[in-house]
């Protein structure tokens, strides 16, 4: 079996940032995204905040009072939750540019805002050195399109993946790779485990238990006795580094969408429409691979002021004809397209609503 390779991106200080990008200004100043709860100014807690900020420690989930304290001069803002989760979308879109083709199970999961799972094993076939590179193109091209940072862990499982993302933040990229397991895992806290809360780390710490060395080398027995037999059994695996948990897509979310940029910024139909037929053709190359079929069609423009625009179609049937999607898609673009004065720069394709082909017949055999 091939070795499994599965990288894991947060974005950096992500709703501080793209406050920052919004407002060039911002640079270099302590910047303080609030959740205000609307009583008096600053009554509220910290949403996010910048590594300025964090240099006078400053940090997520203290009182916004307690911010102004430890840093008078820094710039507080309110959270704009609609705003960052556009940005996290356009951000997610990219990433599922990356992840594998497969015939079964999801190769993308994303886990809050401003994190994913990518599945890479079969881009990778396996290899770390590879996956370090994708790593690199997806931190350039989130820059390039979305002037933003991130920071990238690799690992042979979300777990390690999860947790190698955080060692260089932020802007870094970081791979632990099957023989690096142990020597990165071992010396660790036990609360540095993700998954293990500060409840488990204390019963852990009375139990003589500190370090993640401490917990691998615990009776597994001693464990089930007092967390129960799943989360004992659980906790001896994870110190040992081994998490064979799948990438799972959100709810509702299961979607196939390919994003690319253009080779100019254009409102030009045949430049538009070749790239357009391009991401189709990929589109239906992963709808067959998973032997899925569509019932809605989304099409994104992002113009060449970074706005996106999308457009959705539904039909009453499940289809995964080529034919379909390639007019639905161009009708909608040109429907896009018609009420845009300003030039595209990216373009991409989604189609949703989807469901397992079961022989069931294609609208061209109604
Ligand atoms: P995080 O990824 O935890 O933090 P971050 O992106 O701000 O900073 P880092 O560089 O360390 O990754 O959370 C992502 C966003 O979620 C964050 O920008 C704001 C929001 N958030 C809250 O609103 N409240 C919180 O307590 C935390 C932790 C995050
Ligand atoms: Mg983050
Ligand atoms: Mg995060």
């Amino acid at each position: 079996m091939m070795q499994r390779v599965i990288l894991h991106v947060d974005m950096d200080y992500f709703f501080a940032a793209i406050e920052e990008r919004e407002n060039p200004e911002l640079r270099g100043k302590a910047v303080v995204v609030c959740m205000l709860s609307g009583r008096n100014e600053l009554s509220g807690a910290v949403s996010a905040c910048n590594y300025v900020a964090r240099g006078y420690g400053i940090i997520s989930g203290i009182p916004c009072s307690k911010a102004k304290k430890l840093n008078p001069k820094a710039v507080f803002l309110p959270v704009r939750k609609e705003f960052y989760t556009s940005i996290s979308n356009r951000v997610m879109e990219i990433l599922r540019n990356y992840v594998d083709v497969r015939e079964e199970g999801d190769a993308f999961e994303q886990i809050s805002i401003d994190e994913a799972f990518l599945g890479i094993t079969e881009k990778t076939g396996g290899n770390f050195s590879r996956a370090f590179e994708i790593g690199m193109q997806i931190k350039n091209e989130i820059k390039e399109t979305e002037n933003l940072t991130c920071s990238v862990g690799i690992g042979p499982n979300k777990l390690i993946a999860k947790m190698t993302s955080s060692i260089k933040k932020p802007d870094g990229i970081t791979v632990v790779s099957p023989n690096e397991l142990e020597s990165f895992l071992l010396p660790l806290k036990v609360s540095k485990l993700w998954g293990i809360g500060d409840v488990t780390a204390g019963k852990l710490q009375k139990m003589g238990i500190i370090t993640i060395k401490d917990l691998a080398e615990h009776d597994v027995t001693h464990l089930i006795s007092t967390f129960g037999k799943n989360r004992g059994i659980w906790l001896k695996k994870a110190a040992a580094g081994i998490d064979d948990s799948p990438l799972k897509e959100r709810d509702g979310s299961e979607q196939i969408s390919r994003i690319s940029t253009l080779p100019k910024d254009t409102l030009d139909i045949k430049l538009i429409s070749q790239l357009l037929n391009k991401l189709v053709e990929d589109v239906i190359c992963k709808l067959d691979s998973m032997e899925l079929s569509f019932r809605t069609v989304t099409v994104m423009v992002i113009n060449s002021n970074l706005r996106m625009y999308t457009k959705s179609r539904t039909l009453n049937h499940h289809v995964h004809s080529k034919e379909v999607l390639v007019e639905m898609a161009h009708e909608i673009m040109r429907e896009l397209l018609s009420e845009s004065h300003v030039e595209l720069r990216r373009v991409g394709v989604r189609v949703s609503s989807l469901l397992k082909r079961k022989g069931q017949k294609s609208l061209f055999d109604y």
